[in-house]
């Protein structure tokens, strides 16, 4: 485990990018702000039906798409690594995908994988690449957890574990969903894209310890040095813990640890969302968390287009002036 972390306890900084489908809407599904601070919850907090979901992808065609660009906005930032959604809870994916063709390659008119471009860019410029992988939740596929398919029969998002764990069919379908998508595409992620510093899951206290570790022994099978977080199950599991969202060192009890923020409110893009924070905050959070041993992840949500937007290349540009001054980069 040691000699795994050697990297990421020298890196202290990375970036986060939340993107999808939902970055498309930005928070507003027919022209109604859907409730709740996250863009990239739209589909389930606006109850978008799984087939008119679906059908953004239709439209995602993210041209101004520049892997190279979004790197060197991480490294001149004094980041030392990148921390990417390949597939959020919409179910998404944002790689060439033989599990699942809902992926950007088969659905979207771009046609190109985008975590294809950003491997190379960043083995180009030396920044450890990071797969965000939702693993319990998967709003897309009829077995998982949060889908909106036979309501009132599914699993609900926000259902606990103890719920429905003992309800046979209930687990024989989300175990379907787990061995033919969840399994398969962390596979994927594994092979296809050259070394991978960290499968980064998520939302861990869906799954059962079983479960949590069958995705672990996946990952150690396929690429031994890859990081796994502890959101892959709960406290003592994966190399690392990681703080709750926008928290500081709150319950923090691991000696490696990592602090996850977002800009604004929202880690996917979200029109409406002006609330960014200011520099100093942004910094003073980066020292406090600095000062305590911790890894800061920054998260930026970009754009449809492809880009990341104004106030969060400021806010990029503004604290990569300052370590340069004051830090160790
Ligand atoms: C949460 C997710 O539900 C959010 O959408 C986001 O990805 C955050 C980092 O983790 O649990």
């Amino acid at each position: 485990q040691d000699r795994r972390l050697a990297w990421w306890r020298e890196a202290r900084f990375g970036m986060f990018i939340h993107w999808g489908l939902y970055s498309l809407l930005g928070g507003v599904w027919k022209g109604r702000t859907v409730p709740g601070a996250y863009g990239e919850h739209i589909m389930l907090r606006g109850q978008i039906p799984v087939k008119e979901y679906e059908r953004l992808a239709e439209s995602f065609n993210p041209v101004r798409f520049d892997a190279e660009a979004w790197v060197r906005a991480a490294k001149d930032a004094g980041m030392k690594y990148i921390v990417i959604t390949a597939k959020h809870h919409d179910g998404f994916a944002l790689y060439d995908s033989a599990a699942s063709d809902f992926n950007i390659v088969k659905r979207s008119p771009f046609g190109r994988d985008p975590m294809k471009e950003l491997a190379e860019a960043c083995r180009k410029e030396g920044i450890k690449l990071c797969f965000y992988y939702s693993h319990s939740m998967d709003w897309h596929h009829p077995d998982s957890q949060g889908n909106t398919h036979d309501y009132p029969n599914n699993i609900g998002a926000w259902d606990s574990l103890e719920s429905w764990v003992n309800d046979e069919d209930k687990f024989a379908r989300y175990e379907r969903y787990l061995e033919e998508k969840a399994l398969p595409q962390v596979r994927e992620l594994l092979t296809g894209y050259g070394d991978v510093a960290i499968v980064w899951f998520d939302c861990g206290h869906k799954v059962t310890d079983e479960q949590g570790q069958r995705f672990v022994d996946t990952v150690r099978s396929l690429q031994p040095d890859c990081l796994v977080n502890r959101r892959v199950r709960r406290d003592g599991f994966g190399d690392y813990g990681n703080s709750g969202d926008n928290q500081l060192h709150i319950r923090i009890n691991r000696k490696d640890w990592e602090s996850i923020h977002t800009m604004n409110d929202s880690w996917g893009y979200k029109k409406t969302d002006h609330n960014w924070k200011s520099v100093t905050s942004i910094l003073h959070n980066m020292i406090d968390v600095f000062s305590l041993n911790g890894n800061y992840l920054l998260n930026v949500g970009p754009t449809p287009e492809g880009e990341f937007d104004e106030p969060s290349k400021n806010i990029l540009r503004e604290i990569g002036q300052w370590l340069k001054i004051n830090g160790e980069s």
